[in-house]
């Protein structure tokens, strides 16, 4: 189905509530759309050994929020380089984080963790003070308004800060909140098998892959999270409690807050794929 409209879409929810899931079904009957999870771009990192993935691995295994400043940096730095949003200035330089160590849908076959050039450039856009909003030196960037720079942001922003700054670089147009209680939430986190590589999520009751512990494309292994236990998940709740509050009044404020509840991810498609397609397609 073809978008007649700029979607540029956020998903807020708890952890486990199905962002993952929602998006990946989203992206599967919208192929216009593309989607940047804050989590599995972490991820990644943290796998390839990466300057971002060290700095940041504690704060994920613990439970913690990765700060302000280096996520806005990340998701600003992949919206330019997927051509989402360009720079205000066509010389405006923009720091990169170079894809090979951050984009997630690319997988690194040298198997060394991305080539050293691009940890060298990692390095210094950690310590750059004077990029501090990931945006270029020429002002915000021009946003991209065709259909095909559609995308979905899943756990990003995250914060009322995260939001704010956000603003700065490209403004959403759909703001969507998923509600699930947290005892349904919690049985499934247990249970959750990820394929690291492209971020599918599997479940060993809700969907469990064709063949136990291999994804279902590539047939390679399936592995655990390591945030995936009982302890750090409270710790995760804790934090998604302590900052949802702001950020859902931000954009509630704007006018784009859009909330769906369900007791499953197959009671909230049906919901959420309505309205994208009231909005976006109709
Ligand atoms: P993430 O990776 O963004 P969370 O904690 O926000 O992590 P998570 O755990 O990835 O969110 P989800 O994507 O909302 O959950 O849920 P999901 O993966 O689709 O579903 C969870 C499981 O339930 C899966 O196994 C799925 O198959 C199953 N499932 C789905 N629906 C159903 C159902 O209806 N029934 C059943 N039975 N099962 C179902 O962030 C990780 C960390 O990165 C850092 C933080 O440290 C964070 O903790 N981080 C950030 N820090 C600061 N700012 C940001 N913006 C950050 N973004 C990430
Ligand atoms: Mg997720």
């Amino acid at each position: 189905m073809r978008l007649r409209r700029a979607a540029r879409v956020i998903l807020i929810g708890a952890p486990g509530v199905g962002k993952g899931t929602q998006s990946e079904r989203l992206l599967r009957r919208f192929p216009q759309l593309s989607a940047i999870s804050s989590g599995d771009l972490l991820r990644h990192n943290v796998k390839h050994r990466t300057p971002l993935g060290i700095k940041v691995e504690s704060t994920i295994k613990a439970g913690g929020l990765v700060p302000d400043d280096l996520m806005l940096r990340l998701i600003s730095n992949e919206l330019h380089q997927r051509g989402w949003i360009f720079p205000a200035h066509p010389e405006g330089h923009v720091m990169t984080l170079a894809s090979s160590g951050i984009c997630a849908a690319e997988t690194d076959s040298s198997g060394n963790g991305g080539n050293p050039s691009s940890d060298v450039e990692t390095a210094a856009f950690l310590s750059s003070p004077t990029h501090a909003h990931g945006i270029n030196a020429f002002g915000p960037p021009r946003v991209n308004e065709d259909p095909s720079a559609s995308f979905l942001l899943d756990g990003f922003p995250r914060t009322a800060t995260q939001a704010d700054r956000l603003d700065e670089i490209v403004p959403i147009n759909w703001a969507v909140w998923l509600k699930t209680p947290l005892e349904v939430i919690m049985e499934r986190i247990n249970g959750r098998w990820v394929h690291e590589p492209s971020g599918r999520v599997y479940n060993t009751t809700f969907n469990p892959p064709r063949v136990p512990g291999r994804d279902d494309v590539t047939g390679e292994p399936l592995v655990r999270r390591a945030d995936d236990n009982e302890e750090v998940y409270r710790k995760r709740w804790e934090r998604f409690l302590e900052t949802s509050e702001p950020l859902l009044e931000h954009y509630a404020r704007k006018g784009v807050l859009w909330e769906v509840e369900g007791m499953s991810s197959d009671e909230i498609t049906p919901k959420l794929m309505r309205e994208f397609e009231r909005k976006f397609i109709e």
